[in-house]
């Protein structure tokens, strides 16, 4: 995770010098439509398929801490190539073991590389690989994500598609940051997207956004419904503040994270939903209305880009998720990237 405007001039510099891909977890401020560097969004996918294994790099450049996409830390585990890590503030974090060389350098020592390093070192042929695969990606995505009811997939991809300049995504643990991961596209550098993966945390959600928006800048939360249960206080003490906070709430009825492991195939599914899933019926809107903020429900994709491109005082916007078309739709895309980058 790399944040601030010197780390972004460096590392835009040194990747259009190189052609080196980037990929850039999307709370890294890096997942930028930087106009000559490939921006890969969609490496989640990417390196969850067979291709994966077949394409090996010669070197790795880590910026910021660990990865926390499952699939690239398993790509890096299982290739184990050379890898370099900045490491302005020797933090030595490297759980994986799978880091060769650390420099105690930051943004300065990137830009110094890039200034003297010879481009034709690099093979341009890597990066084509890498930009085919992402846009075949992306063409998959989209046909699916455009032909079918709006879910959490498309929300991902609708925030960064249309939040106005200078404004803050506040993201939410859980599912709303792996399907920020897996599905926002490279979005301008003036959305500046937060969230707080440490502990994973499902609580103080929306205090922490409330306090980013009362920073000055509009902000929006995506949340789902539990964690926006979990700080029903955090929203009413917002109502305090001078605030822009829009808060997009998934409502799957309950922690729909957990039908994505393995345990949901094997436990019966009355036990799983009373153990795991843990739905809470909350009547969302009488309780956001009896608060006097503004509430609006959505379920089609052109109705949430209007409403996120105006943003105004707080209020909640209820995205109804039916759990199991949007856990059927996860593992579709998934197939479907991988059946048409590995077939190419
Ligand atoms: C404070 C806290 N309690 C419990 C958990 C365990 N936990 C992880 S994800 C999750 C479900 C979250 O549900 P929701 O916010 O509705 O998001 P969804 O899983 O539907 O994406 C829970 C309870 C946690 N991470 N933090």
């Amino acid at each position: 995770m790399v944040q601030g405007s010197q780390w972004r001039q460096a590392v835009k510099h040194f990747c259009a010098k190189t052609g080196y891909p980037l990929l850039a977890e999307p709370l890294s401020q890096l997942r930028i439509d930087f106009k000559d560097v490939t921006v890969l969004q969609h490496h989640d996918h990417l390196l969850r398929s067979s291709w994966s294994k077949e394409v090996a790099p010669d070197i790795v450049i880590r910026l910021g801490g660990p990865p926390t996409c499952k699939a690239l830390k398993k790509w890096l585990e299982h290739h184990r190539c050379p890898m370099i890590m900045f490491d302005p503030f020797n933090s030595w974090a490297d759980p994986s073991f799978t880091t060769s060389e650390i420099l105690s350098v930051g943004n300065e020592g990137l830009s110094a590389i890039a200034e003297i390093i010879d481009p034709t070192m690099a093979d341009p042929q890597w990066q084509t690989t890498w930009r085919s695969a992402n846009d075949q990606a992306s063409t998959t995505i989209n046909n699916i994500l455009d032909s079918e009811p709006l879910l959490q997939a498309a929300v991902a991809r609708e925030l960064g598609r249309h939040l106005p300049s200078d404004h803050v995504l506040y993201v939410s643990n859980s599912m709303p940051v792996r399907d920020i991961d897996s599905f926002m596209e490279p979005h301008s550098d003036s959305l500046h997207v937060i969230g707080n993966r440490g502990a994973s945390g499902i609580d103080g959600v929306i205090s922490s956004a409330a306090g980013a928006a009362a920073s000055g800048q509009p902000t929006t939360l995506l949340i789902g419904d539990l964690a926006f249960q979990h700080d029903m206080g955090g929203l009413i003490a917002a109502r305090s503040l001078d605030i822009t906070l829009t808060v997009v709430v998934l409502d799957d009825q309950g922690g729909g994270i957990f039908s994505h492991l393995p345990i949901a195939q094997v436990t019966d599914p009355a036990i799983f939903e009373k153990l795991f899933t843990t739905p809470q019926h909350l009547p969302i809107a009488g309780i956001v209305e009896a608060l006097g903020i503004e509430y609006q429900e959505v379920s089609d994709a052109r109705t949430l880009a209007d409403l996120v491109r105006e943003p105004q005082g707080i209020r909640v916007i209820r995205i109804p998720i039916d759990s199991s078309h949007d856990i059927d739709q996860h593992l579709r895309i998934g197939r479907a990237v991988a059946d048409s980058i590995e077939s190419s």
